[in-house]
This record gives C-alpha cells, sequence and structure tokens, in this order.
C-alpha cells in the first residue's frame, strides 16, 4: 500500500516554496496550487476514518465567499463538526512534507500513533461546490483516496452544510440518534416536513428573494422549494443569481460576502421598500438578510441579527413551555458582533454572551457548553444546538396546559428544522421564515428591536500577515509590537469606538473591524487602523 501512496503523490506534485496551512475552514488559496493538498487529504481523511474505527468522514472541495479563482478543501468529523484540531496539524504536516517518500513515511507514522488500524476500512464522504476547478481537485483527492484503500461514497454536488448533514445521518443511521435519511431527498424531505410543522399553519407574510451568489445553493434551493408548503400556504420564493453554469460569477457582485462587506445589495437587486431578501454565500452555509426601508435606505439584517431574533423567540417559547427553570439559552459570538447586538442579548434578553476566536468550530465547541447554544458570526454564519440533555428534557416534557403544549410543539419543530450539525443557510433562512411569521413582523419590527452602532469592515493586503497575532478572542494584538498601543489611541478619539485587526484564516488578507457613535467616526477609525495595520505590514 505505501508503493500506491507514494505513487499518487509523485502523481500530483507539491509546487516549491508554498507553505500550506490548515485554515479557518480548511485549506484555501488559488485552486491551482491545490492538487497535492487534495492528494494528501485523501490519505488524511481515510486516516481519520480509520482511527475511528470506520467512521464516516467528510471531505467538502469549496471556498465558499472566496473568489472564482481559488479552491479550498475541508475535512468533516462524524457528527457534522469541524475537523478536531490535532488533526488540523496534521493535515498541515502532511501538505508540507517535501518527498512522497516522505509523505508515506508520515502517514504510517500518523497511524501507528492514533492506532489507525491500515486494515480497518476507512470511509469518506466527498462533495464539491461549483467551481470550475472542483472537478480536476476531486481527481486528485481520489487519488489520494485510492491509494489510502477507502471505501468512498460520492454525492456530486452538495452544499457544505449537505455535506455535514450526510456525514452525521451516515454514522448515526439505525441508532437512536439517528440524524435524518443520508440522501438529498431525505435532506429536502426532513427540513420541509419541519418548516411546515414549525409553521403552525401561520404564513409569512409577503414573499422572500434569495440571491444565491451564483453557487451550488441555487440549484439546491430550487430543489428545496419542491419541498415546501406551496407558496398559498407558505412562503413565496424567488431565486436569484442561481447562474452556476458560468462559474466565473461565483460571489461576483453578490453573495452574502458582498453584502455584509460591502453594506449594500446586490447591484442586480430589483427588489422594492419593505421586501425582504436574503443572500446565501457561494457554499451556501452563511446567510444575511436586508431590506430597503421606506425611505430607501439599506438595511442590513446580519447575523448578528439572526441569533438575537432566533434566542428572543426560542427564549419566549422555552417560557412559554414551562421549561424556564431547567433550560438556559446563551449566545455565542466573535469579535465582529457588533456593540449594540452584545448589548441587547446581555440587557435586554438577558442572556449570556460568550465571545470566541472567529472559526465555527470555536463558536461551535462553545455553544456545546449551553443547554441551548445559540451561536452566530456576524457575517451570517451560525446554527443553534441543543445539548443531549436538553433534548432529552424537551422530549420527555409533559405540557400542563394548551398553550404549553402548542409552545412545545415548536420548539420540537425547531429542533428537526435547524441542522445542527453546521450552520445552513438554508435551514437557518426558514427558521428566520419562521420566527417572523409566529411574531407576525417584517424585516422593519425585526430592525427595530436595537439600532446598530456604525460599523466599517475593511481588508488591508501586507507582505506577511502571519506576523499579526492575537489574544483575547482576537480583539487584540500581541504582534506586533506596539501595534495595538496604537490602535488604542486611535479608538479613544472616538465615542463608542471599537476596532481591532486580525490576519484572516481564508484569504491572504489582514481584515480591519471599527465601530463607533456616527457612520463618520467608523469610517474614519476603520481607515486610520488599516493604515497603521499597512504600516506594521511593511507593504
Ligand atoms: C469561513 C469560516 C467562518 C469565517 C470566515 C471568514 O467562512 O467558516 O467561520 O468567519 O471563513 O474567516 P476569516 O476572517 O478567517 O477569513 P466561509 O463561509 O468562507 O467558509
Amino acid at each position: 500500500m505505501s508503493d500506491a501512496i507514494v505513487e499518487a503523490v509523485k502523481k500530483h506534485p507539491a509546487p516549491e516554496g508554498l507553505v500550506y496551512t490548515y485554515g479557518t475552514a480548511g485549506f484555501r488559496t488559488k485552486a491551482e496550487v491545490l492538487d497535492s493538498v487534495l492528494t494528501r487529504v485523501g490519505l488524511v481523511a481515510a486516516l481519520r476514518s480509520r482511527s475511528l474505527k470506520g467512521k464516516w468522514i467528510g471531505v467538502m472541495i469549496t471556498a465558499s465567499h472566496n473568489p472564482p479563482e481559488d479552491n479550498g478543501v475541508k475535512l468533516v468529523e462524524p457528527l457534522g463538526n469541524m475537523l478536531q484540531e490535532d488533526w488540523e496539524v496534521i493535515s498541515t504536516e502532511i501538505a508540507n512534507k517535501a518527498s512522497p517518500e516522505d509523505v508515506s513515511k508520515y502517514y504510517h507514522d500518523i497511524a501507528t500513533q492514533h492506532k489507525a488500524d491500515l486494515d480497518t476500512p476507512a470511509r469518506v464522504v466527498v462533495a464539491r461546490d461549483t467551481r470550475a476547478s472542483g472537478s480536476r481537485l476531486l481527481g486528485c483527492l481520489q487519488d489520494g483516496l485510492k491509494a489510502a484503500g477507502a471505501e468512498v461514497k460520492e454525492y456530486g454536488f452538495l452544499t457544505t452544510p449537505q455535506l455535514h448533514y450526510m456525514v452525521r445521518c451516515l454514522n448515526t443511521e439505525g441508532t437512536k440518534d439517528a440524524y435524518g435519511t443520508p440522501t438529498e431527498k431525505g435532506y429536502y424531505e426532513k427540513f420541509g416536513a419541519a418548516f411546515k410543522t414549525a409553521l403552525k399553519g401561520k404564513k409569512p407574510s409577503g414573499s422572500l428573494t434569495v440571491d444565491c451568489a451564483n453557487g451550488v445553493g441555487g440549484p439546491k434551493l430550487t430543489e428545496l422549494i419542491k419541498h415546501l408548503p406551496p407558496k398559498e400556504e407558505g412562503l413565496e420564493i424567488f431565486v436569484i443569481n442561481d447562474n452556476v453554469i458560468k462559474p466565473e460569477s461565483l460571489n461576483v457582485d453578490c453573495g452574502a460576502d458582498f453584502v455584509k462587506t460591502n453594506q449594500r445589495a446586490p447591484p442586480s437587486s430589483k427588489a422594492g421598500p419593505g421586501d425582504r431578501c436574503c443572500s446565501l454565500d457561494g457554499d451556501a452555509d452563511r446567510v444575511v438578510y436586508y431590506f430597503k426601508d421606506a425611505n430607501n435606505v439599506f438595511r442590513l439584517l446580519d447575523g448578528d441579527r439572526i441569533a438575537t431574533l432566533v434566542a428572543s423567540f426560542l427564549g419566549d417559547q422555552v417560557r412559554l413551555a414551562g421549561l424556564a427553570d431547567s433550560l438556559k439559552i446563551g449566545v455565542v459570538q466573535t469579535a465582529y458582533a457588533n456593540g449594540a447586538a452584545t448589548q441587547y442579548v446581555e440587557q435586554h434578553l438577558k442572556l449570556k454572551v460568550d465571545c470566541t476566536p472567529t472559526g465555527v468550530k470555536y463558536l461551535h465547541h462553545a455553544a456545546e457548553k449551553l443547554d441551548i447554544g445559540v451561536y452566530f458570526e456576524a457575517n451570517g454564519h451560525g446554527t443553534v444546538i441543543f445539548s443531549p440533555d436538553t433534548l432529552d428534557t424537551i422530549a420527555k416534557h409533559e405540557p400542563k396546559s394548551p398553550g404549553q403544549k402548542e409552545a412545545l410543539d415548536v420548539i420540537r419543530a425547531c429542533i428537526d428544522l435547524i441542522n445542527q450539525s453546521v450552520g445552513d443557510a438554508l435551514s437557518d433562512f426558514l427558521l428566520v421564515e419562521v420566527v417572523l411569521a409566529h411574531k407576525n413582523w417584517g424585516p422593519q419590527e425585526w430592525l427595530s428591536t436595537y439600532t446598530d452602532l456604525p460599523n466599517r469592515l475593511l481588508k488591508v493586503v501586507v507582505s506577511d500577515r502571519k506576523i499579526f497575532k492575537t489574544t483575547d478572542a482576537e480583539r487584540r494584538l500581541v504582534a506586533p509590537e506596539g501595534l495595538q498601543a496604537q490602535i488604542d489611541k486611535e479608538v479613544q478619539k472616538v465615542r463608542q469606538g471599537r476596532s481591532f485587526a486580525r490576519a484572516s484564516g481564508t484569504e491572504d488578507a489582514v481584515r480591519v473591524y471599527a465601530e463607533a457613535a456616527t457612520k463618520a467616526e467608523a469610517e474614519d477609525l476603520a481607515r486610520k487602523v488599516s493604515e497603521l495595520v499597512k504600516h506594521a505590514g511593511g507593504q
């Protein structure tokens, strides 16, 4: 078998002088330099499965919100979680081994260290998004998987959350934790049925326009719609930016990242005042909402807003069901959360807020410690997770009145509607629609819950972003030396100022976030901090 590994690795040589890192969401860079990484990821996936006695491991080929010429790959743990951290290190190591023989030796060393019996089956589930480079990279991955002797289940094109769903379904099939049928149809049926039940006869007002970033979410949403109640009883959905025939249009002037970063609707949007719109990203694991108000002003309802909406709704339902004394809800955010959102959760909803570094894996872990953990990044990436004890409590709870039963039914349907393996734009927007329908709210009522502090997010290109090191959930820089003190000085000059800088884990840039009492102050602060970063980064 080791000869097969040497041969497979030889077939896809690594470009010289490049250093790969398993970052915020796996390996992500220009697609043209990823062949060797994909083959080696195939080896790691097989090893990881064997170390877990043949459990299914997921491999998703995607670069999500990145531009069309990028691609990436990430591994998924058996219950649909992000890859465990020590295996991220292994992935980085193997990706950077110099020779095919070094790769093969490392593969065998890891097998021994992690008690991965090379004679036990390795099972791997694979899918990809619609990027042009996906098919070539899939071939490279297959070579690695074949060399490692893995059993492979290929799903073709899927959204990232659908792949996470498949992995969880396959590993729980036939157990008391069975998550669903591991097919695309099973996915649509599960979430479609849960949407109908959770609505409880209420009808969302108006329609929803969904911008699919010209990514894989487009065709998948079109399929999902076939499994939703007809528009007369449910939700009328207009699908836009679903052109996957032209992969070069992916995430270009559309999609969740464009809308959140530029704080404006995609230029192609034809929505009128009050029309509810949302944007997915390239692999449909993020969603942000927006609308034009009565004065034609663009209004964003981002991940913070989804978290506050959902946390307040679940809090109400838990109280109405008579479970408030036994279940505690908490919210997990990152440093990008708007200061007003954090304040609203703590002071108005009276819920606990945790702050973690960027990256779903960090938020997910923090949310796992809560009875009901609502986690969302401001960019629209998130979900809600219910602890096993919470699920048990909810399943066993005997309602004492029709009102309690009603609320309990809604909670149970929401549990089915929420993709608990990972943040899922399709499941998330259905959940938002359920909440709005129950509250009888439009986007304006949702927006009125609190007022965001004006903010600005900028990308700064530097010669080496790795020199930017952070602490305190990425809210403060410890290197380059002296830079944080300079940022602090600028922050003090504006009212309600807050700003931080951190190296992106998915793009070759440093991200700068700033917020302040007025738009002008926020913009000014972001610009000044960016200049400081640029200077310190030697650009
Ligand atoms: C990925 C991660 C997110 C993260 C985003 C940006 O999202 O899954 O947790 O917020 O990248 O990360 P960074 O600021 O480190 O570049 P996606 O949707 O691109 O997979």
